[in-house]
């Protein structure tokens, strides 16, 4: 359990870093686990359901930006989502009734595994309040060389910066937005079995692996089970009809149950539509909607 410091900290500064949030046999296995996905994308000349292949992957070097969804793809990863450990982590910043919104393993590859251009996950998925956090968690050491997640403190307080170029919706703020303050920067720099957490609206980016060693988090984003989507990556649920849609939700609830009566605040939204020419990932959005990189080199 958290202290009550440790979550004010994050409800002022929209970012936590949580040293020794599990154990070295949980990250090992979480660790080996990624490992062995990475060696069969060898096989894979195209992204897929698991895996978004990164620039210059091949079956001599594999080079993935990540492993999709990895909670499904392995009982390891589910494990850890799952773990109570994990869950106290989800209820000390959520309250007791939590749903996952998705996982994601990212993976940044050796020598110049990609960027994560800046943004802010509630661009992608606005809901009816913004109770939505995501928790980074470290699976080998990341330095400032292999591409650490990077904030702005107090941004989840301000606005939402606009995610759209050309009139599609890229998934990335515009380096040279007025109110993008890069000199404001904090580098989450831990070590394996450390974990970071920031707040949906916080700004947050990262620059390639310029290093020798893989960077790879293993992202778990979740919400207040009173939080509903309005559209974007949650939205899928309004597909669904509604005995699929209860199902879905049934098998996300992390802790608690789920919450029928919306809570409804005020926050700046804007949808993020229309979507790139390539949605698949935000990788692929950024690139295919043609965002400016803020670390172009
Ligand atoms: O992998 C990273 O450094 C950032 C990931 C991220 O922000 C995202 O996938 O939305």
């Amino acid at each position: 359990m958290l202290s009550a410091e440790q979550i004010a900290r994050y409800r002022t500064d929209g970012y936590l870093l949580i040293e020794n949030a599990i154990g070295p046999d949980e990250i090992k296995a979480i660790r080996d686990t990624a490992l062995e996905f990475i060696e069969r994308s060898r096989a894979l000349t195209e992204s897929d359901d698991v895996y978004d292949l990164d620039d210059g992957h091949s079956a001599e070097t594999p080079r993935l930006t990540r492993i999709k969804v990895p909670h499904k793809q392995h009982p390891i990863f589910d494990g850890a989502l799952r773990s109570d450990r994990m869950k106290s982590y989800f209820t000390d910043f959520l309250g007791p009734n939590v749903a996952l919104q998705t996982t994601k393993l990212n993976t940044k590859a050796p020598g110049g595994g990609a960027a994560v251009e800046w943004h802010q996950d509630w661009a992608f998925y606005p809901h009816t309040n913004d109770d939505m956090l995501a928790f980074g968690l470290m699976l080998e050491d990341v330095d400032e060389e292999n591409g650490p997640l990077m904030v702005i403190p107090g941004s989840h307080k301000g606005p939402v910066l606009s995610h759209h170029n050309n009139g599609v919706f890229c998934g990335a703020v515009n380096p040279d937005d007025p109110e993008f303050h890069f000199d404001k920067a904090i580098k989450l720099t831990g070590k394996a079995g450390d974990m970071s957490v920031h707040h949906a609206r916080t700004l947050h980016g990262s620059a390639p692996n310029r290093s020798d060693r893989a960077r790879m988090i293993m992202f778990f984003e979740a919400c207040s089970a009173d939080a509903w989507p309005l559209l974007g990556a949650g939205s899928y649920i309004h597909r669904l009809g509604q005995q699929a849609m209860w199902d879905d939700l049934r098998e996300r609830m992390i802790c608690g149950e789920p919450v029928l009566s919306p809570r409804i605040e005020t926050n700046p939204v804007r949808l993020p539509l229309p979507p790139a020419s390539d949605a698949s990932s935000i990788f692929k959005s950024q690139k295919s909607g043609g965002a400016k990189s803020a670390f172009a080199a």
